[in-house]
């Protein structure tokens, strides 16, 4: 392990995390010849799929897109069993590629960072770490993820359950086992809606809190076709080349969601007439909405998807009360995190589950027993939160970080997230984060961000050298305009609709301030924009001597 000298710094680059971002950045870096430090919270790699454990998580991108683009080898060895990959399967992968490229000798586990400071003099930042181990570093990359701080809403006397407690985010390795137990959960958002199907199966009773429920389409998941796969391994450059270019870095190859057709919208809803829409819910159920372009655009198109997406939860629930309570109103589809799912509606058919629609009266307390509602009580054994993550900013939040003239980056970012491309913040010169708000980041295939945003760092690293720059730091200039124009593009889309309240905009985190924080622009035209400020000098950035 490195130790701390007094006039050099331990290391070149300090990278916070090794999910995805912090294995590639390792990999990347050392390649580059720099002397390269993860420091990583779990035991192991992985991340997001390290700490997501819980029943029926899966990613919701087609798996063969969903991986690495950086190693031709590692593309074609890899064989990806479904067309959306399972939790585990990821997991698989990670700790192959960290076998493979022997990434774990340069990483520190079950090392929480607790501090990173800028030292001006020494233009050094020191990081400090749970156990109180100090490194010093050139540069510091804050691979520290979007949804990596589970939140847990407080609730009156949620201490006093009796039962055993459990997080999605933060899931126990050897799993839970639920046969016989009465179970709870609360929270319908991608967590829930993955997990409730599988937790059905296993427990001899479901209670699912519900305050929102939500619009997800049928994942439709199957096992990959040996044909398929060895098509596209046979076309990765040409399917990475597109996914580079394109709107969210995923490009359906031979699948789009929901199914085996990738089905491009085209068509107008609003054209449509009520007798047309009856029959389109009645042959293709909730796929039906896929074909209209305008649903995602005007708030009176999407109405009418709504009204085929309740028409189609009405036909599947067979209750008429589980049927209404389950039907998403009053904001638009598309303005949450889209949601792909395996037999959640179908679920609540079943004769050990129960809906408990908070709308018509809330958790007020949690008991010894259960969950006490404004509706009556609920007992169980075990208790799910399925609540979500302090989203994009959370893991930073976390860090004590501090720029220039000591000012903390929480104290930068009181009234919301400030950033220059989502890459770079004003007053904290080499302070890098992946993914970070201002950056397609959530609204993109998280591989191909990832990706982007660490060849960028290294190449920008290398060409300090090159200079014999010392430092580079956005301009508060820089960060003010970027700003502008990713709430700009946000405007007039269902992200930002006065009825919507996401976590892309912190809503679900009392307190956090409400702004639009990923870049709807896109990950081809963002990759071009970052390319550009590299190409003419770093542009909007200060680089100092
Ligand atoms: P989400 O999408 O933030 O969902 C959290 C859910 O928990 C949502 O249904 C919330 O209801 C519910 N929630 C949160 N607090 C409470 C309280 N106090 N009472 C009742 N219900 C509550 O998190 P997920 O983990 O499902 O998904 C996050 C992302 O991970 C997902 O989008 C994918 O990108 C992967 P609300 O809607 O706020 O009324």
């Amino acid at each position: 392990m490195a130790q701390k000298t007094s006039d050099s710094p331990d290391t070149d680059v300090i990278v916070v995390g090794a999910g995805f971002a912090g294995m590639y950045a390792l990999h990347k870096f050392r390649g580059l010849g720099l002397r390269t430090q993860v420091l990583e919270a779990g035991n192991d790699v992985g991340g997001t799929w390290y700490w997501n454990r819980y029943p029926g998580a899966r990613c919701d991108v087609p798996s063969v897109e969903y991986s690495y683009s950086f190693d031709k080898d590692l593309e074609q060895e890899w064989d990806w069993t479904e067309i959306m990959a399972a939790q585990p399967e990821i997991l698989e992968y990670a700790n192959h590629v960290a076998d493979r490229f022997d990434l774990r000798k340069d990483i520190q586990f079950q090392t929480r960072v607790d501090s990173a400071v800028f030292d001006e003099n020494s233009n050094r930042w020191t990081v400090v770490t749970d156990s109180g181990q100090t490194y010093t570093a050139r540069f510091c990359v804050m691979a520290t993820g979007c949804l990596s701080v589970p939140n847990t809403p407080r609730i009156d006397g949620q201490d006093n359950f009796a039962g055993s407690v459990y997080h999605t985010g933060n899931w126990p390795e050897g799993g839970v086992d639920f046969s016989d137990a009465a179970v709870g959960i609360i929270g319908t958002g991608s967590s829930g809606i993955q997990s409730i199907p599988v937790i059905a199966e296993q427990a001899k009773h479901l209670t699912v809190f519900q305050r929102t429920p939500n619009y997800t389409m049928p994942a439709a998941n199957a096992p990959l076709k040996a044909e398929f796969l060895r098509q596209a391994k046979e076309n990765y450059a040409a399917i990475r080349a597109e996914q580079r270019a394109s709107q969210v870095g995923i490009v359906g190859y031979g699948f789009g969601f929901g199914g085996a057709e990738n089905v491009v919208p085209t068509q107008e809803i609003k054209q449509t007439t009520p007798a047309e829409r009856q029959r389109l819910v009645e042959e293709e159920g909730f796929l039906a909405i896929r074909r209209y372009a305008d649903v995602a655009l005007d708030e009176e198109a999407n109405e009418l998807a709504c009204e085929m997406y309740r028409d189609q939860v009405e036909r599947v629930i067979k209750d008429p009360a589980t049927a209404q309570a389950l039907m998403p109103r009053d904001y638009p589809m598309g303005c949450k995190r889209p949601v792909i799912d395996t037999n959640y509606y179908e679920t609540f058919n079943r004769d050990n589950v129960t809906l408990v629609d908070l709308r018509q009266g809330g958790i007020e307390e949690i008991t010894e027993a259960g969950v006490r509602t404004a509706q009556g009580d609920y007992a169980f054994d075990v208790l799910v939160y399925a609540t979500g993550f302090d989203a994009m900013t959370g893991a930073l939040g976390k860090i004590d970080i501090r720029g220039r003239e000591n000012r903390a980056l929480t104290e930068y970012w009181e009234a919301g997230p400030r950033t220059y491309l989502g890459l770079q913040i004003a007053g904290f010169p080499n302070l890098f984060t992946v993914t970070g708000p201002g950056s397609p980041s959530v609204l993109s295939n998280m591989i191909v961000s990832i990706e982007q945003h660490i060849d960028w760092i290294a190449r920008c690293i290398l060409d300090l050298d090159q200079r014999g720059a010392q430092t580079i730091e956005a301009t508060t200039e820089a960060e003010d305009e970027w700003i502008a124009h990713v709430n700009d593009v946000a405007q007039n889309t269902m992200f930002t609709a006065k009825s919507c309240n996401s976590w892309y905009l912190g809503a679900n985190i009392t307190g956090k301030p409400r702004i639009f924080m990923p870049y709807v622009g896109g990950v081809g035209v963002y990759r071009e924009k970052c390319d550009e400020v590299a190409r003419n000098g770093y542009q909007g950035f200060e680089l100092s001597a």
